[in-house]
């Protein structure tokens, strides 16, 4: 495994989030409580045996920057064999220094992968949650001998205009491509996962005639120009997946994880999600707490209050009387005495003031102003919000 680079692109804006990724890239997004997003890319590349890890940033990139560091709950803080490198826009003279798209992002980071001998180089989304093994997709890639292999999945057809989806021949080569298409005719989703031969990354970006097409995103340029060259295998892949790139379906993959048997299990001691987290206190129940069906990180206190389904990050407290239903509460925000928070999303450092109602319960009213955001009567308090005593939301 030592001869594939992995490319991990973490810069993508991620607005469908909302306020959520405001300050912070989507891949620095908390996540199941104590994680971030892109922890599972690297945890998934570390226990697949991948050491050579590159993380390329752009937007708002502070959060993710400190997050790893210099990689050490990876195991990826090397500096031989391996290790983790965070590459930042080159702001040139005379250029905006922004990439225009994946494959610019990964066209201006080249020297990452002539600098060894690689094989092969692994492009992900640093903003998916999953559990992947990439050594079977990489074995099947070098048995076929493609030229890139997509990872696909199935997806709910009502889902699937957000991704790009592909047709597949009998033998697993894709055929046709369609990017995020309005009235989808399939429902294989591309994963966003790219494995490329090193060559054929290589020969894409080389000088080649002037009117040949810009290769500025995988998904819009690169894959359908690679397509009648016949060498674009599908992967499929049955596990766990999940692009948690809209407030419904990031509140959705949370709660998922509240029921008896996940089907991302973050339990698995094959398969360990690794975190960077702080030295907190062990979380602490006071007597005559309701406490049921929830993720509790440590650092939380919850005293004598109702917390059912939901997922708390660490250092949340919950004062006496207060009740915290179907929600996700994030590293040190505190609920008032009393408070009541049903169905919301409620980021760092949050007040919610003594009595307070947010959130709407059983109105599943749309919100029809923006509906690709809010339309499913999840109520998000941003970042530092102070919300008054005695108030509804
Ligand atoms: P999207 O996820 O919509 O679709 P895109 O916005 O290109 O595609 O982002 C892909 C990944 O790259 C994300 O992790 C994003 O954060 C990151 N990224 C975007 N621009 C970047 C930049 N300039 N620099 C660094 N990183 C950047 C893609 C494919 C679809 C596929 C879905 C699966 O285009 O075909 O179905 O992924 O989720
Ligand atoms: P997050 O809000 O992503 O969970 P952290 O708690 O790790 O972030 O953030 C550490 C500090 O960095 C905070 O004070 C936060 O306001 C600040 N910060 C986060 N993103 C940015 C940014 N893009 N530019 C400047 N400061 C930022």
């Amino acid at each position: 495994m030592n001869d594939v680079a992995v490319m991990i692109l973490a810069g993508g804006q991620g607005e469908r989030l909302s306020i959520l990724s405001r300050q912070r890239a989507k891949p620095a997004v908390p996540f199941a409580g104590k994680y971030r997003i892109i922890d599972f890319a690297l945890s998934n590349c570390v226990n697949s045996g991948l050491y050579d890890v590159a993380v390329l940033t752009q937007y708002r990139p502070h959060s993710l920057n400190e997050h790893i560091g210099h990689g050490r709950p990876w195991d990826l803080d090397r500096e031989r064999n391996g290790g983790v490198l965070i590459l930042q826009p080159y702001l040139g003279r005379g250029h905006s220094g922004w990439y225009r798209g994946t494959a610019d992002a990964v066209y201006h980071n080249l020297f990452y992968i002539t600098r060894r001998n690689y094989s092969d180089v692994l492009i992900l989304a640093g903003d998916h949650v999953y559990a992947m093994d990439y050594r079977p997709m990489i074995e099947l890639h070098r048995r076929m001998r493609a030229g890139v292999t997509v990872a696909v999945q199935p997806v709910r057809w009502e889902e699937a205009s957000r991704f790009g989806v592909l047709f597949v021949n009998d033998d697993g080569w894709v055929i046709d491509f369609e990017e995020k298409p309005a009235q989808p005719r399939s429902n294989l989703a591309s994963m966003g996962i790219y494995l490329f031969r090193r060559d054929t990354l290589l020969d894409l970006f080389s000088a080649r005639s002037p009117d040949a097409p810009e290769m500025i995103d995988f998904g819009k340029d690169v894959i359908p120009f690679l397509i009648p060259t016949g060498s674009v295998l599908a992967y499929r892949f049955d596990g766990y997946w999940q692009d948690v790139g809209t407030i419904q379906s990031y509140w959705e993959a949370n709660m998922a994880l509240l029921e008896d048997v996940p089907a991302l299990n973050l339990y698995d001691p094959n398969w360990r999600i690794h975190t960077r987290s702080e030295e907190r206190p062990p979380a602490k129940i006071m007597e005559g707490s309701v406490v049921a069906r929830s993720l509790i990180s440590n650092g939380c206190i919850i005293i004598r209050a109702h917390v059912e389904h939901s997922v708390l990050s660490p250092g949340v407290i919950v004062h006496e009387g207060a009740v915290v239903r179907d929600s996700i509460i994030m590293t040190d925000s505190e609920i008032g005495p009393g408070a009541v928070v049903d169905r919301c999303i409620i980021d760092k450092h949050v007040r919610i003031g003594a009595g307070s109602r947010v959130g709407c319960g059983d109105d599943m009213t749309p919100n029809w102003l923006e509906p690709t955001r809010l339309n499913s009567g999840i109520t998000i308090v941003g970042r530092n919000a102070v919300v008054p005593a005695g108030v509804t939301i």
